[in-house]
């Protein structure tokens, strides 16, 4: 594949409702799309990177400049064999994994359709379907969050996972357990704990909670395996987990028993399957985390999610849940058995809408070769 351009946008989608979590509430997105254009097929990649520098140290705006000025010059007039011959391109910048995700995403999403291969089959998945649960944010009241797990549950989602921080975790939890004692219930901290609350932390075990995803800092290990020792819970690690061998450190301290796999935040779908194969290995279930994508990001999930060691319904939910109108046709939509159909037809399997995504556009770059050599001379 030739790569001969790379068109950078954002663009701008309200949310249906707010999303909470321990650092912060998000109504409206701001999500940085790139398009990677090959000559053949168009590829399309989705930045994960939020708004703020809260849940990593990315932002959309960080992302375009890593984009902008390193990594798509990186590609630029490369002639890429395999998608995952990128991430060497990108070695030479420290960090910026949502961004070069964005890159390397959009080139497996070409690449799949060059080689008239469904994305999921590319990537080495094995699973036809995929189950589902859903991320609840945090409420403006109690009452309003055993509305909306009443709503999820009915729509089949098989495992409810709500944001917690102090003040709303174990009154809450009762409540729910007190409604629903035998779901799959989960629980996510983002990193809202320390250890001086270990008394606070153990009372989590009472309620037969699935995980509890990052209770302590976003880039620890170390004091995560101290928790684990001190709580029957099973911890996953979300935010810390940024590539393979940081799996492997968690896995071999004992920092989780669990891990949350976000392709953006582990800097693409090549160090994605690495995490996975490791996890796989160490007899470490996985799931596939969210970032409040749109279409474009949850199709490339949807196709992740197909890999084998993916055994835990992950929070890859329905379009509708997020979006009026989705930037995708079909949007997608889950069963009422909690499954999600997985496309078998080649690419990512749904269809851009350009138009839409057009109109939602607020800014919007193309960058090419001969630009390439401008940055080059005038660093
Ligand atoms: O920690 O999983 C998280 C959303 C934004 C940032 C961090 C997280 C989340 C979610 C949402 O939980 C999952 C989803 O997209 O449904
Ligand atoms: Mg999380």
């Amino acid at each position: 594949m030739k790569i001969e351009a790379i068109t950078l946008r954002e663009i701008h989608m309200p949310l249906v409702h707010f999303f909470e979590t321990s650092f912060g509430r998000t109504t409206e997105r701001r999500i940085l799309l790139v398009t990677v254009h090959t000559g053949g097929p168009e590829g399309w990649g989705e930045c994960v990177a939020g708004e703020d520098p809260f849940y990593s140290e990315e932002s959309i705006d960080t992302a375009w400049y890593a984009i902008e000025r390193y990594l798509a010059p990186a590609l630029l007039d490369k002639s890429i064999h395999k998608s995952s011959d990128a991430p060497a391109l990108f070695s030479r910048v420290r960090g910026h994994r949502m961004a070069k995700a964005t890159l390397e995403n959009a080139l497996w999403d070409a690449e799949a359709q060059a080689k008239r291969m469904p994305l999921w089959e590319l990537l080495g998945g094995t699973q036809a379907e995929i189950a589902c649960g859903v991320s609840i944010g945090i409420q403006n009241s109690h009452e309003q969050l055993l509305e909306k797990i009443e709503t999820e549950l009915a729509a089949g989602y098989r495992r409810i996972k709500v944001k917690c921080k102090p003040g709303w975790d174990v009154e809450v939890f009762e409540k729910i357990r007190a409604r629903w004692p035998q779901i799959l219930l989960s629980c996510d901290a983002n990193s809202a704990y320390t250890l001086q609350q270990i008394e606070l932390l153990k009372q989590f075990d009472q309620f037969q909670l699935l995980m509890i995803e990052q209770p302590l800092w976003h880039d620890d290990f170390y004091f995560h395996a101290q928790l684990q020792k001190q709580i029957k819970t099973s911890i996953c690690l979300d935010e810390a987990i940024r590539g393979q061998r940081d799996a492997q450190a968690a896995t071999e301290l004992g920092s989780c028993r669990i891990i949350n796999i976000k392709v953006g935040r582990v800097g693409g779908f090549s160090e994605a399957i690495a995490v996975h194969n490791t996890a796989h290995q160490a007899g470490v279930p996985v799931w596939c985390g969210g970032m409040l994508e749109s279409g474009i990001g949850r199709s490339h999930n949807i196709a992740l999610s197909t890999l084998p060691n993916f055994t835990l319904p992950g929070d890859v939910s329905a379009s509708k849940r997020y979006w009026k109108e989705d930037v995708i046709d079909p949007a997608v939509e889950v069963s009422a058995q909690g499954l999600i159909k997985v496309p078998n037809v080649p690419g990512r399997g749904f269809k851009i809408k350009t138009d839409l995504i057009e109109k939602l556009t607020t800014r919007k770059q193309t960058i090419r070769a001969v630009e390439k050599v401008a940055v080059g001379r005038f660093p």
